[in-house]
Parts: structure tokens; C-alpha cells; sequence
């Protein structure tokens, strides 16, 4: 038998200055094609960034894995911003809720507004097969989240006569099951060309102590999306922001696929965007207890950003204001608006997004070649968050709404304590009553009903419930 071509030498060089020569242990016995799949990976890892990395992993103390001084933090407060809905601050009496969404429907009418569903995540906490996407949500139509946001994203389209440029980003994790069950579904009939499918990047995992790279087969390097922050480097290497620019778009708001409630293209939430000049606005929900595990946008001079829940301590999650609401409560539901402008500025400015690192469970092989599956943390997964962004904006707004309306996120299985998919059904079904109550359409008690993304206003329930009534579970 001959001799298995060697790793070509830059690359072989590579490895040996990092010391990575393990990643090499199969090589001799790999196929040809398993051989050409490893080689291929190894080129496409970014070394340099690589070597940032194990510099990151190697100083991760408490203090270092902050995103802000923890001086700063302490001094931060919850910055205002009006309430979907009920107005708010109203400098100058622009900001009400209906010049907002005269405006913001204004911007849909000109084709202005896209949009971002960020659908790359691994859906590890759902334990779901495939992408968290095409899980079933609707409570009567047992409708996937896909369907549900696509949805409205064509009727409010349809409303608007123009049509919103929709990105949707997929991982590895993602990508290839997300492309057929779209395709299938024909977009959920949204037009094809108005839809570009791009994929962010992965990151390796490094090994808790030795920081080394890890195999998961003997042919591939375990790695893990890195982050919804991708998405801005994804999105121009595909092209995305010309994508958007040239079908007009001006704004474009993103959201995450694991929100059926998401109202990312509501008007009066755009028409705020535009009135207050952002360049990036965010939707933020009331948080009440410390533990809940949304992030908290935080402001201290002239400053805004978000902090994730995991990097607040316990005391400043649950330090209080005199009237009794949590300090830091403005909760960050990762549904955003940015001005396309302003994402072009971020993606030219050098680590616009940093690298944040936690402790995961990495499936790897052992020594002798076989695959382990530690039940504890074994290495450091690396993230970038789009929120991040936040600093570099010029003006930032926050757009308080009510949870009820527009968060109800799907992470658990059936039967956790929390935001499991029978929760969000729960939500669903209860937004749906509530909506018929204001129409003035009665709904037996204990019925499961459900609004289909057409239904915007009361008179779209009355013209669809002619009888008034419902007395079996059925979609509106
Ligand atoms: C996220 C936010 C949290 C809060 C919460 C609301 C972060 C770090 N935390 O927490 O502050 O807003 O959501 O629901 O954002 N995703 C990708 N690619 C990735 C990783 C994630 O597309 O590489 C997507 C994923 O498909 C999902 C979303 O990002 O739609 C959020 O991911 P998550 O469920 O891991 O975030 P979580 O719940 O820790």
C-alpha cells in the first residue's frame, strides 16, 4: 500500500507551530474522500484568529470575560424609550404611538423595510432533530415556526403592496434541512427572489485545559456556529447588504426563529426606529425576576449595551429601584431594527463584534479514537452577539413592549418549567382570545384557538367569525 499523500506543507506547518498535529492521528487510514473532507476543513479554519482564541481561553478569568468595567456596569441604568402601543417619553409630542405607525407603514409602502431571521442555532436545550424552525408551534394548525414568521412576513407584505426582502441565516447545524423544508413549503409563499438563504461561519471548540482543537470523527474537527453575531460577516460575504440596497431597503429588522409571537415589522416599532433616527433600536420586555434569562439592555454615559444574563452577578440582577422594579429590567428579546447604513459602517469596522467564550459539553474522540460524550463541560465554545453592536450605533432606542404580545420563545422540551413548546402555545392561544375579546367575538371557555398570519385588526376577526362566536377549537 502506498503511502496517503501528506497535508499540503503550509497548512502541515500550521498545525505543528500550534502544536495541532493530533488533529492528524487518522489520517493514514482515511478513505480518500474523508481524507479530502479533513483537508478541506483544516484550510478553511482561520489560524489567526485561532491563536486569538486560545489567548482569550487561556485569560479567562471573571474579569476578563466581561464584556464592560465592571465599573461601568455599576453605574449603568435602563434607559427609556416609549411603550408599543401607549406612547412613552414623547419629546417634542413626536413620539406617539400613532405618528409611529403612520411613519413606520410608510417605510413598508416604499418597499424601505427587510428583514433578518437568525436560525442558526443548534437547538441543544430543545434536544429537537433539525433545525428549531420547522418544530411545530401552532396550537390548533400545528403550524412550524417557519411557517407562523414567514407568514407574517408575507401578509404584512401583502398589506404594504411591496414586498420585504426576507435573509435568513443558517449554520452547518442548519442549513441543508432548513434549504429543503423551505423549498418544500415553497417559501411559505414568500416570492423566491425576495429570499436569500446565507450561512454563518463555525468556530472550533478548544479543550478546557490544554486549549487544543478537538476531533468528533476521524475526519472532522468538532466545531459550533459562531454566534448570532455571524451574521454580519455572513451576510456581507453573501452578498446581503447589496442584496438588500438594491431592492430598495433602508431598514431591515431581525429577529429569532425560536419567537412565534416576533413583531419585528410592526409599524409603530419601525415608525419609533425612524422618528428618534436610529441607527439601531431593540425591543425590550419588562424583566421582573433576576433569574429570568433574557439579557438587559444598559445605559451609562451616553453608552448603550446589552449585557447577557449569564455575565451580570447576582446582586446587580437583583437590585431594585425605589418602586420596587428591578434596576436593570429593560429585557432584551433580540428583536432589533438597524439602519442599513449603519451595518455597513459596523462590518468595515474591525472587531465591531468580540469573541465571547462559555464552558460546553463537547462530543469529541478519546485517545484511543472513540467517541465520548462528556455529561460535563470539557471545552470553550466561542460566540459572537450581534447585540454587541450597540456601542458603535450613533442613537440607540429601546421599544418597550408587552411580553404577552411579542415573547413567547421556544428553548425547552415538553414538560420544563419554562418557555417549553407548550408554553408557547399557551401564549399563542392566549393572544388569540384576547384579540377576539377586543373584537367583541365570544370564544367558549378552555377553547385552543389560533390566529393565522393574515389576521391583523378586529375587523379581520369579525369578517372571518361572522357568527360571533366560537365554540370549538379552530384557527382565525
Ligand atoms: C438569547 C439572548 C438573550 C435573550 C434570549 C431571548 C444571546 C446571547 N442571548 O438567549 O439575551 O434575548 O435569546 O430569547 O443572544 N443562533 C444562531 N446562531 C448561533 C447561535 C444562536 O442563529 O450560532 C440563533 C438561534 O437559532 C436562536 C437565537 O439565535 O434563534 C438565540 O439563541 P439561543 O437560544 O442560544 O439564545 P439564548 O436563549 O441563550
Amino acid at each position: 500500500m502506498t503511502d496517503p499523500p501528506p497535508l499540503p506543507e503550509p497548512l502541515a506547518q500550521q498545525l505543528a507551530t500550534l502544536g495541532q498535529q493530533r488533529l492528524l492521528a487518522h489520517w493514514g487510514q482515511l478513505e480518500p474522500t474523508a481524507r479530502d473532507r479533513l483537508g478541506e476543513q483544516l484550510a478553511g479554519i482561520d489560524w489567526r484568529q485561532v491563536a486569538a482564541m486560545r489567548r482569550l481561553a487561556a485569560d479567562d478569568t471573571a474579569a476578563a470575560a466581561l464584556p464592560v468595567d465592571a465599573a461601568w456596569l455599576t453605574a449603568a441604568h435602563t434607559p427609556a424609550g416609549p411603550r408599543l402601543r401607549t406612547g412613552g417619553p414623547s419629546p417634542g409630542g413626536l413620539l406617539t404611538p400613532a405618528v409611529a405607525a403612520d411613519c413606520g407603514t410608510a417605510l413598508l409602502a416604499r418597499g424601505g423595510a427587510g428583514a433578518i431571521l437568525v436560525a442558526g442555532g443548534q437547538a441543544s436545550r430543545l434536544r429537537c432533530e433539525g433545525p428549531k424552525g420547522i418544530y411545530p408551534v401552532g396550537p390548533v394548525s400545528q403550524a412550524s415556526l417557519f411557517e407562523l414568521l414567514l407568514g407574517r412576513v408575507r401578509e404584512i407584505a401583502t398589506r404594504s403592496g411591496r414586498p420585504i426582502p426576507l435573509a435568513i441565516m443558517t449554520s452547518s447545524a442548519t442549513d441543508s434541512d432548513t434549504r429543503a423544508f423551505l423549498s418544500e413549503h415553497a417559501f411559505f409563499g414568500l416570492p423566491p427572489e425576495h429570499v436569500l438563504i446565507f450561512q454563518q461561519a463555525d468556530l472550533p471548540a478548544l479543550a478546557l485545559e490544554a486549549l487544543d482543537l478537538l476531533l468528533d470523527a476521524h475526519d472532522h474537527v468538532a466545531v459550533a456556529p459562531d454566534g448570532h453575531g455571524g451574521l454580519l460577516a455572513a451576510l456581507v460575504a453573501a452578498g446581503g447588504l447589496d442584496w438588500f440596497a438594491q431592492r430598495g431597503v433602508e431598514h431591515v429588522a431581525s429577529f429569532q426563529v425560536d419567537n412565534p409571537l416576533a413583531m419585528p415589522l410592526d409599524p409603530e416599532f419601525l415608525g419609533y426606529h425612524l422618528l428618534a433616527d436610529a441607527e439601531f433600536s431593540t425591543q425590550v420586555v419588562e424583566k421582573q425576576q433576576p433569574a429570568e434569562r433574557v439579557g438587559v439592555v444598559a445605559e451609562h454615559d451616553g453608552m448603550h449595551r446589552v449585557i447577557e444574563y449569564s455575565d451580570l452577578s447576582d446582586e446587580l440582577a437583583a437590585a431594585r429601584s425605589p418602586d420596587g422594579r428591578l434596576h436593570l429590567r429593560a429585557g432584551s428579546i433580540a428583536v432589533h431594527a438597524f439602519a442599513l447604513a449603519f451595518l455597513r459602517r459596523a462590518a468595515a469596522a474591525p472587531d465591531s463584534l468580540p469573541l465571547h467564550l462559555a464552558r460546553k459539553a463537547v462530543a469529541c474522540l478519546d485517545a484511543a479514537g472513540q467517541l465520548q460524550r462528556p455529561a460535563e463541560p470539557n471545552a470553550f465554545k466561542f460566540e459572537r452577539f450581534i447585540f454587541d453592536l450597540m456601542p458603535f450605533a450613533q442613537r440607540v432606542l429601546t421599544v418597550e413592549i408587552e411580553a404577552a404580545e411579542g415573547f413567547a420563545p421556544l428553548k425547552n422540551p415538553p414538560g420544563a418549567a419554562a418557555d417549553a413548546p407548550e408554553h408557547v402555545q399557551a401564549a399563542l392561544s392566549a393572544q388569540a382570545h384576547r384579540r377576539c375579546a377586543e373584537a367583541g367575538v365570544a370564544v367558549a371557555d378552555g377553547i385552543v384557538i389560533e390566529l393565522s398570519p393574515a389576521v391583523f385588526t378586529a375587523a379581520d376577526i369579525r369578517q372571518r367569525v361572522p357568527s360571533g362566536r366560537i365554540d370549538a377549537a379552530q384557527v382565525i
